[in-house]
This record gives structure tokens, C-alpha cells and sequence, in this order.
């Protein structure tokens, strides 16, 4: 291809473009107005020796509803749970986020699974809100044993 073909070339292209409809002026994507969900992962604890199967706990709250609490080992997605617990602590400390529940906690066990190696791991626990943002909650570090 010569440089001026090259050049139609990318005229034509370029003029193609413009048929496409102009941007919004404000790119869709998360709700600015939506808050990140936030909360607490009470048990495991950094530091902890566990089995393969961990039994954790802990609370979350958000602006609107907790979709979902995810589990993650090593960085890869091991499970989920939703809220199912009340914590009348966590009702004490945060009454602005109740709306109207009283169930704030939730508990499930976390599978490190058969192929996990003896000694440390990370489990990262995560909330999700009614939107679909998500923070982390916890990132702990656990040592199995066996
Ligand atoms: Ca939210």
C-alpha cells in the first residue's frame, strides 16, 4: 500500500465514523448518588490457624440493600451467602443504614478446598449492594494446618 492510499484508506475509515451516534454527555456507569457498601468480617481473624473449611461471620450495610456477600481465596471466587443474621451491635452503631431490617449479618463457611497447600492464604470477603457495587470487607490471612 502506498502512503497515499494509506491515507485514503484511513480518510474513508475516519468518515465512516462519523455515522456513529455522538457520546451521552455523561458516560453511563455507577450511580454516582450510590453509596459503597461497607461492613466487617468478625471471624476469621488475620493470623488464625484453620481447617478447609472456615467458618466466618460478620456484618455489612449499605445505603440501599446487601445484594450478596462473596468469598474469595488466593484471589479466586470460592462462594457467596446473603445476609441472614441480626446484630443489634451493629444497629446500635450505624442506625442510619437499617432501613426497616433488623438483619444485618451473615455466616457461611468459606472452602479453601482440597487443592489449597498447607500454610498462609488470603481470603478477601466482599460485599455487594442492591446496585451491584462492591467493596472489600475483609482481607484476612489464614494459615491451614493440615
Ligand atoms: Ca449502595
Amino acid at each position: 500500500m502506498s502512503k497515499l492510499s494509506f491515507v485514503v484508506a484511513v480518510l474513508a475509515l475516519s468518515a465512516g465514523c462519523t455515522q456513529a451516534p455522538p457520546p451521552p454527555a455523561r458516560a453511563s456507569g455507577p450511580d454516582p448518588k450510590n453509596e459503597l457498601p461497607f461492613g466487617f468480617v468478625d471471624s476469621p481473624k488475620t493470623g488464625d490457624g484453620v481447617d478447609r473449611v472456615v467458618q466466618a461471620y460478620g456484618w455489612a450495610l449499605d445505603d440501599g440493600t446487601i445484594k450478596e456477600i462473596r468469598f474469595f481465596v488466593d484471589g479466586h471466587f470460592v462462594g457467596r451467602t446473603t445476609m441472614t443474621a441480626a446484630r443489634p451491635d451493629v444497629e446500635k452503631a450505624y442506625p442510619s443504614y437499617l432501613h426497616g431490617s433488623l438483619v444485618h449479618g451473615w455466616a457461611s463457611p468459606i472452602r479453601l478446598g482440597e487443592a489449597a497447600s498447607v500454610g498462609n492464604h488470603i481470603i478477601t470477603v466482599q460485599a455487594v449492594d442492591n446496585l451491584d457495587a462492591t467493596r472489600d470487607i475483609g482481607t484476612i490471612e489464614v494459615n491451614l494446618g493440615h
